[in-house]
């Protein structure tokens, strides 16, 4: 990694051995809420990192991370990834599910690209559907000349609502024991089924309401990666 700012296309290259990439980026403000860096410095650049589809999978799934057999391993994954770039970058770097309190990841990655909230509450990108998710965010204290352009201070990605677009919106109607209402999602009703014998078909396949989601039907999880992250939310509720 060279030294001074370091640019999106550098940062690529070192994510893709992870099958991670840079899904955006976006200018701090005071509102929200970054630690303050290495020797004082203040974040220039959040370069919000993840995964599209299922393509960190076989990075993570031949980890040792995978089978050690405790709690969190793609968290402890990510960190092993995360923590060093971003020391070595004189940044930080933070985790969605580092909390309470949690930092504002849905709300940044608005910032970053162009993604909406779904009625699912799950941030829905254009492409990719709901087949995404965010890592770590990195918060650096210099942006690269090459990058300034490419980020609007302002983090507006103006572009259709394409749920409400969306004919019959079968993401509402999918689940087996509408845990979405549309507004929330009921947390303890989806986690009862999961443990149940009928709840097999969600454990194994994925949640059936983000597979009814017409969009990015390309990226859906391999089923065990999404049999991964039912497992570990069902063992969690
Ligand atoms: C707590 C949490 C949960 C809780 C939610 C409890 C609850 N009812 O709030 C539980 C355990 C249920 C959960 C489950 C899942 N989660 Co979750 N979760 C989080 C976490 C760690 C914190 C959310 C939070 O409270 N943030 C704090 C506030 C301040 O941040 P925020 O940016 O403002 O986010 C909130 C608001 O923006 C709000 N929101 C956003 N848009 C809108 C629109 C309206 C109209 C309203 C009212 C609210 C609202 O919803 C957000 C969460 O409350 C985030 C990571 C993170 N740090 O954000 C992941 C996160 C939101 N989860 C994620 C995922 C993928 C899931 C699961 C699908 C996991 C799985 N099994 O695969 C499930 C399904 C959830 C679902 N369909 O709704 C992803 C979403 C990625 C994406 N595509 O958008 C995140 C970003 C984590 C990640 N690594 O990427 N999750």
């Amino acid at each position: 990694m060279p030294n001074g700012p370091v640019s999106r296309s550098t940062l690529e290259q070192a994510l893709a051995p992870y099958g991670l990439r840079v899904r955006g980026g976006l200018i701090p403000n005071a509102s929200d809420g970054l630690p303050v860096l290495h020797g004082g410095a203040d974040a220039a650049v959040i370069w919000m990192v993840g995964q599209v589809g299922s393509e960190c999978w076989k990075a993570f799934s031949s980890s040792p991370f995978y089978a050690d057999g405790q709690a969190d391993s793609m968290d402890r994954w990510s960190k092993s990834i995360g923590n060093p770039l971003a020391s070595q970058l004189g940044g930080v770097a933070l985790y969605p599910s580092d909390g309470p309190p949690y930092y504002p990841f849905q709300q940044w990655a608005k910032r970053a690209e162009p993604v909406r909230t779904s009625p699912l509450m799950l941030q829905i990108h254009p492409e990719h559907g709901l087949w995404h998710a965010y890592r770590f965010a990195l918060v650096l204290p210099e942006l690269h000349a090459v990058d300034a352009q490419a980020i609007s201070p302002g983090g507006a990605f103006a572009g259709p609502d394409i749920c409400l677009a969306c004919d019959g919106q079968p993401c509402l109607s999918a689940c087996p024991v509408d845990a979405f209402t549309g507004t929330a999602f009921e947390v303890d009703r989806c986690a009862v089924y999961l443990h149940g014998p009928e709840g097999q078909r969600c454990m194994q396949g994925g949640c059936q309401a983000r597979l009814a989601c017409p969009v990015g039907a390309a990226f859906r999880y391999v089923p065990e990666h999404a049999a991964f992250h039912m497992a570990a939310f069902a063992g969690k509720h």
